[in-house]
């Protein structure tokens, strides 16, 4: 009879241990979970204890190959969310109950805005403002995080650029980012919603796609040293950008939910580089000096020691309206939330590099 009465007691205790525990642990839903930073974040928070919710969209075949490359998948639990669909969203939301929702999803991809302005203008734009809708509704919270990006700043008004730097987008994306900047803006002093906006500049890892110039450049690279390919064709060599490591801004983008007041953030490191400039560098990693010559008016990249060419320009990777020079001013997020990348340019270019020919050596090349 006694044993009878300890082991419910026992039990009791177990569960509310396990009540409170659940109470304690925070839940976070990560859109975009599929993509880049949805990787890197879940790893992220799953290491500071929370409880991550993944939401991908429905495909004939989910992407989940980042998710398994760091180790992750099975860690968190996936549900099905398109941003086209305010019911599905309304509904994961009420299911998973989150502390914390961080936006990630978007036609990320600037080139395809052109082509596809009113899809992405409808998942980068109002998709957000679906979202923001149901927090809205629901009284204010969970925190919100938007990802913004320097594509806002488009024909830099100043530079470097930060959070009071005037805007002006040169694609559709851009243009559908800001509206979606604004937006969380307007939600925040409107609804007194926990609403964050992170303009982060471009990041890259080596669980970049394949489309985006850098790892397009450090995976033809691997090609190339493994005799698999012999030139890489590139479009506006010159254009600048503020390159710093994936896995340095998913931390800045918690470290904003985390603040007493809810702010927007440039996070970037501070430093240029060409695209031109990114490509000797790649191509040093895989022993191969490039000298350029003007053929025309073509450019092209040759191998100093071969007089093989290893890059060549394809106007039709050109945009129709470009983003020249991107350099961001991270010293409020410094100030504030004491952020700094770790990972400079040079070694960010080695780390894809060495990646990509370890993938090409044993014929794992999956995105
Ligand atoms: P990414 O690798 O292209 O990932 C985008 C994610 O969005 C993927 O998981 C994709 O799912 C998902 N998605 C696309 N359309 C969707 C829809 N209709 N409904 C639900 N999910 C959808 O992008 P990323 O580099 O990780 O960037 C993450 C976010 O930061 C994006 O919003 C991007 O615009 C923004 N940003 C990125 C950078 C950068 O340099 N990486 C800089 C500034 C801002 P699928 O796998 O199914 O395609
Ligand atoms: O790598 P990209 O395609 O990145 P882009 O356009 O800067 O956009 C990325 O960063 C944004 C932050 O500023 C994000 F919001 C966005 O979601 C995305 O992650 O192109 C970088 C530069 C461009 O100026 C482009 O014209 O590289 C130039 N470039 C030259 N040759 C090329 C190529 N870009 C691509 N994708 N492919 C080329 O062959």
């Amino acid at each position: 009879m006694v044993d009878t009465i300890n082991l419910w007691s026992d039990l009791y205790i177990l569960l509310s241990l396990f009540n409170y525990f659940n109470f304690m642990t925070k839940k976070a839903l990560i859109t975009g979970i599929t993509g880049q930073d949805g990787a890197y974040l879940s790893n992220f928070l799953l290491k500071k204890g929370y409880k991550v919710y993944g939401a991908v969209r429905r495909t004939s075949s989910i992407n989940t190959a980042r998710l398994s490359d760091l180790g992750v998948l099975d860690k968190i639990e996936l549900v099905t969310l398109d941003l086209s669909e305010i019911t599905n969203i309304q509904r994961v939301i009420e299911k998973t109950e989150p502390d914390e929702i961080y936006n990630l999803a978007a036609q990320s991809f600037v080139q395809t805005s052109y082509e596809q302005p009113i899809y992405t203008s409808d998942i980068d734009g109002i998709g957000v403002t679906r979202i923001l809708e149901i927090i809205r509704n629901m009284g204010g919270s969970p925190k919100f995080y938007q990802a913004s990006t320097s594509e806002m700043f488009g024909k830099a008004q100043e530079s470097p650029q930060n959070e009071k730097t005037p805007f002006y987008p040169r694609s559709p994306y851009g243009v559908a980012k800001l509206y979606s900047h604004w937006m969380t803006i307007n939600y925040r002093e409107s609804w007194d919603i926990h609403a964050c906006s992170g303009i982060l500049f471009n990041h890259e890892s080596p669980l970049r796609g394949s489309e985006f110039v850098t790892r397009k450049i450090s995976l033809g690279m691997a090609e190339i040293k493994n005799g698999k390919k012999d030139t890489i064709n590139l479009g506006n060599l010159s254009a600048e950008r503020d390159w710093g490591f994936a896995g340095d801004y998913v931390e800045a983008m918690w470290l904003m939910l985390q603040q007493k007041e809810p702010d927007d953030y440039v996070i970037a490191t501070g430093q240029t580089h060409s695209v031109r400039n990114f490509t000797e560098l790649a191509a040093k990693a895989v022993g191969i000096d490039i000298e350029w010559d003007i053929n025309g008016l073509a450019e092209r990249g040759i191998c100093k020691k071969t007089g093989k060419i290893i890059i060549s320009v394809d106007s039709s990777f050109n945009r129709p309206a470009e983003t020249e020079h991107l350099l961001g001013d991270a010293s409020k997020a410094e100030r504030e939330l004491n952020w700094k990348p770790t990972v400079n340019f040079e070694s960010l270019v080695e780390m894809m590099v060495d990646h990509d020919l370890k993938r090409v050596e044993k014929g794992l090349v999956w995105f």
